[in-house]
């Protein structure tokens, strides 16, 4: 079983023969238990199944990076000030009262997770999500940044009237101090209503591979001036329009490269960074909702091996959404169709206000129910759906205080119905940013975890044949749960139910320390 047990820097050990903790390395075997499925003579045959693995997860973190592109934004403005807030402890009078700095609403930072049940008193032992394996501080993470617009950090933040005017004086000095570096603008791919904010940019219209080495010593030159020991670069910029699907422009790696090249039109700058950062091994994850990921640039991130994921925040009105559908559907209820509205005055919305762009929000707001409703085959026939209907409107006067109101209508017993409607209101950027900050945690976590699948059956020696050490897939599905449209495995099934989103997260960690994964049955609170 290797050496005894040790404390980690997660502050628990856990004591099996299937996990073993070396310096710097955690150890877990872990059976992963499965059924298959097959149809025979009329009925179907469920076998159980059993994988094993060996998770091997190195423990020290390291120096980590972040850069952002659009980070003179809302969003960028606040997860900065956010950062340095809780960097220095700040507290600040609120007209209610003093605040604290929190990292309240990442999930990483601010739930728990049950670790097990107390033998003394019976009760459940939880602990911070974060405790679960050793995992990057975001106090510690160095910010880096893009933006087309010039404005200094503390400028943004003025410009963004999101923050507390107290909390804003007290990280001024530091976030004025803080200029973007120029960024690439092709102006056919977000509203051109973002036009007079693009006053800091890198000559060229059209992506072109100068652009790509252009961005890539950037991320190079601000890995080594920070000494950091990894980078991870997360677009919170503008919503661009879709990018057509041309055969032979971004349909395969080759193809993309040849097309950056050769100055195509139809690729989006998140593309260009995309390519950029996939080609310094930097994982990039893409906060909107356009198709940033066109098959040339996942293909390429394959070869590279270097994560991406995406897209498009999953910040409030579909999160309730993908909880609230998940509850109704697993109810037996019978949603018949979704009404979702929102208006809001930031700069987001203006973008959104041009229709190619509010485009890429509604289709990445529309699917986030499909798993649902199709895995219901008593309520819903073979490809019957809710009706869905989304729409998004400036509205300036209110800002960042966006509101969403939604109406869920459903068929209930014996052909009554249910209605239920939602009013969310709620700065949308103090929702979003934790999101950034989560992504990139677990982002970072999963650079350090590697996996190896058993081929034959363990012998009593406890040896088996093993294939070789191997990172998780470069298309990161497990960030799913911080995402509208979240990207998977190309072929592999996309989970947007939250709460299934939230299972996986937690329980593949906690296979990387050989626990099971919370079943939810208390037998012992059952079975007396
Ligand atoms: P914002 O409009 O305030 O910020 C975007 C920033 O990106 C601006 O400063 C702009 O100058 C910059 N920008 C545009 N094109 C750029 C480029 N090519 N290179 C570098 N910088 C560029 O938007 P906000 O509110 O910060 O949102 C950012 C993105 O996140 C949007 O796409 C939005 O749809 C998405 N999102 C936001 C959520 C939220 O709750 N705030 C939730 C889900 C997604
Ligand atoms: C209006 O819908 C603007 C959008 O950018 C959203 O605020 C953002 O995508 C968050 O949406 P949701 O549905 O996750 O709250």
């Amino acid at each position: 079983g290797g050496p005894a047990p040790t404390d980690t820097a997660t502050g628990f050990a856990v004591e099996s023969p299937n996990v073993t903790y070396g310096d710097d390395t955690i150890n877990a075997r872990y059976t992963y238990r499965t059924t298959d499925v097959s149809f025979a003579d009329g009925k179907y045959q469920a076998k159980p199944k059993e994988t094993v693995y060996d998770f091997k997860t190195q423990t020290k973190v390291g120096k980590v990076g972040l850069m952002l592109v659009g980070l003179g934004g809302n969003n960028g403005s606040t997860v900065t000030a956010g950062i340095l807030a809780n960097r220095r402890k700040l507290e600040w009078e609120t007209r209610e009262r003093s605040r604290k700095a929190n990292y309240y609403g990442s999930v990483v930072m601010s739930s728990t997770v049950k670790l097990g049940t107390d033998t003394k008193t019976g009760k459940d032992v939880n602990l911070p999500l974060h405790n679960l394996l050793p995992m990057a501080h975001p106090d510690n993470i160095v910010i880096g940044w893009w933006d087309i617009s010039g404005l200094d950090l503390a400028a943004a933040m003025d410009r963004a009237q999101v923050l507390e005017p107290t909390l804003k004086s007290l990280v001024r000095k530091e976030m004025a101090g803080m200029t973007p570096l120029p960024s690439i603008y092709y102006p056919n791919f977000i509203a051109a209503n973002q036009g007079d904010r693009a006053d800091n940019i890198i000559p060229g219209s059209n992506a072109c591979m100068e652009h790509v080495d252009h961005i890539r010593k950037d991320i190079r030159d601000f890995k080594h001036a920070n000494g950091l020991d990894k980078v991870i670069v997360l677009w919170t910029a503008n919503t661009e329009r879709y990018a057509n699907l041309i055969p032979g422009v971004n349909d395969t790696a080759d193809n993309l490269l040849k097309a950056i090249s050769a100055g195509h039109t139809e690729i989006a700058p998140s593309t260009v960074f995309a390519v950029a950062s996939i080609l310094e091994s930097a994982p990039f994850i893409n906060g909107s909702p356009q198709n940033t990921f066109v098959p040339g640039c996942i293909q390429l991130a394959e070869q590279h091996h270097t994560f991406i994921g995406g897209d498009d925040f999953k910040s409030g009105q579909t999160k309730m959404k993908s909880a609230l559908v998940d509850f109704m559907i697993n109810a037996g209820i019978k949603l018949t169709s979704i009404a979702s509205y929102n208006h809001l005055g930031n700069n987001d919305g203006k973008n959104l206000s041009s229709q190619k762009q509010f485009r890429s929000k509604e289709i990445s707001k529309s699917t986030v129910v499909d798993d649902m409703v199709a895995a219901n085959n008593v309520l819903y026939k073979e490809g019957e759906h809710p009706d869905h209907t989304v729409v998004i409107k400036y509205m300036p006067a209110v800002g960042d205080n966006k509101r969403a109101l939604d109406e869920y209508y459903a068929e209930i017993f014996l052909g009554g119905h249910q209605t239920i409607s939602m009013f969310n209101v709620c700065e949308d950027s103090l929702l979003a940013s934790p999101l950034i900050i989560d992504l990139v945690l677990i982002t970072e976590l999963f650079t350090r975890i590697q996996w190896r699948q058993h081929t034959t059956a363990t012998t009593h020696q406890g040896e088996s044949d093993c294939q070789d050490w191997k990172s998780f897939h470069s298309v990161l599905s497990v960030l799913s749960y911080l995402l509208k449209a979240p990207l998977t495995p190309p072929g592999a099934p996309i989970v947007n139910a939250l709460a299934k989103q939230r299972s996986a997260l937690v329980n593949i960690m906690k296979a990387c320390v050989g626990l099971e994964p919370e079943n939810d049955m208390t037998l012992e609170h059952k079975l007396f």
